[in-house]
């Protein structure tokens, strides 16, 4: 089994500032937070931006250099940049640092689907900044796009600048998407799959569910030519990730997936959550991965060869 690769995912465009706390929000937060989680055992941190005033995703260039300057300065740690961004971007709009930045790694949303988030407006007792409630209401019509035209310009950027793509499969039918694009020679093996399950819209977070987009993949890309990691979005977070350690696959947690360190209580830091897998591992036996390790089981272009 390769060693445990520990990606956190720092603040993410689906949490909203009013459900913790916790949620780095500035660029300053958000590199900080970044670094903290790499000390405690992340090898990728993935990395979203927002505006530093209010808190809102943000897809400004000064941003994100901001971020991944002071993360690169102070971390050796592998930075994945979002593609993802946040509801109503264009996917232009969403992978603009791309080209600018060069990063080792960015996302790679492999379909449309809906992306709803506003079943957590019952939890919310007030909110903390004016857009927030729009935002959120606006996700029960939201259509995360993501076309196969949308797929073509991605795999057109990650291949001009040698960042390496990270997959996210949030439904079965993501894995038919990729096979289309493997098979008309726009992605080329080893891959890296994201299993992103538990998002309304989306594949659920069952045990089930994910032993079967892992055989499903091993079926249709053979097993030794793809690596992959989950992402329990809520409560499924810890299930998961104790069931990809398990099954040889990789761990991602982080504030932009889940906010819950356990049931009722808030994770402070990207880094507990962070801790709490690295304590897994160990019980599991599964040795945790530097981000030196990371780089050479992804087959990364290293942190000299970025753009920042
Ligand atoms: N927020 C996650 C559910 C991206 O940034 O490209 C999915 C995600 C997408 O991380
Ligand atoms: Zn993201």
């Amino acid at each position: 089994m390769q060693k445990l690769i520990i990606t956190a995912a720092i603040t993410g465009a689906a949490t909203i500032p009013s459900l913790t706390p916790y949620l780095p929000l500035t660029p300053e937060q958000i590199a900080d937070s970044a670094i903290e989680a790499a000390e405690a055992g992340a090898a990728i941190v993935h990395i979203h931006a927002r505006r530093p005033e209010d808190g809102l995703p943000s897809s400004d260039p000064e941003h994100f250099r901001q971020i991944l300057t002071k993360i690169k300065n102070n971390s050796d740690v592998v930075i994945c940049v979002t593609t993802g961004g946040g509801v109503g971007m264009t996917v232009e709009e969403r992978a603009r640092a791309v080209p600018i930045f060069s990063p080792e790694m960015c996302s790679f949303n492999m379909g449309s689907i809906n992306f709803a988030l506003h079943t957590a407006i019952p939890a919310i007792k007030e909110f903390r900044f004016p857009w927030e409630k729009q935002y959120i209401e606006m996700s029960r019509d939201f259509v995360f796009k993501n076309t196969f035209k949308d797929l073509e310009y991605l795999a057109k950027i990650t291949k001009e600048n040698r960042t390496r793509p990270e997959l996210e499969i949030y439904d079965v039918g993501h894995l038919y998407n990729l096979d289309y694009l493997v098979g008309a020679g726009l992605m080329t093996p080893p891959m890296h799959m994201q299993f992103v399950m538990g998002v309304l819209g989306g594949i659920r977070g069952t045990p089930e569910d994910l032993t079967y987009l892992v055989q499903r993949a091993q079926l249709l890309f053979g097993a030794d030519n793809f690596s992959w990691s989950v992402i329990g979005v809520g409560a499924a977070e810890i299930n998961l990730s104790t069931m990809a350690i398990h099954m040889g696959g990789h761990v991602r947690v982080g504030l932009e997936d889940n906010i819950y360190l356990r049931k009722g209580v808030l994770a402070e830091s990207n880094a507990q959550l962070v801790k709490k897998v690295v304590a897994l591992a160990e019980v599991l036996d599964r040795p945790v991965a530097t981000p030196a390790d990371a780089r050479s089981i992804l087959g990364l272009k290293g942190k000299d060869k970025t753009g920042f």
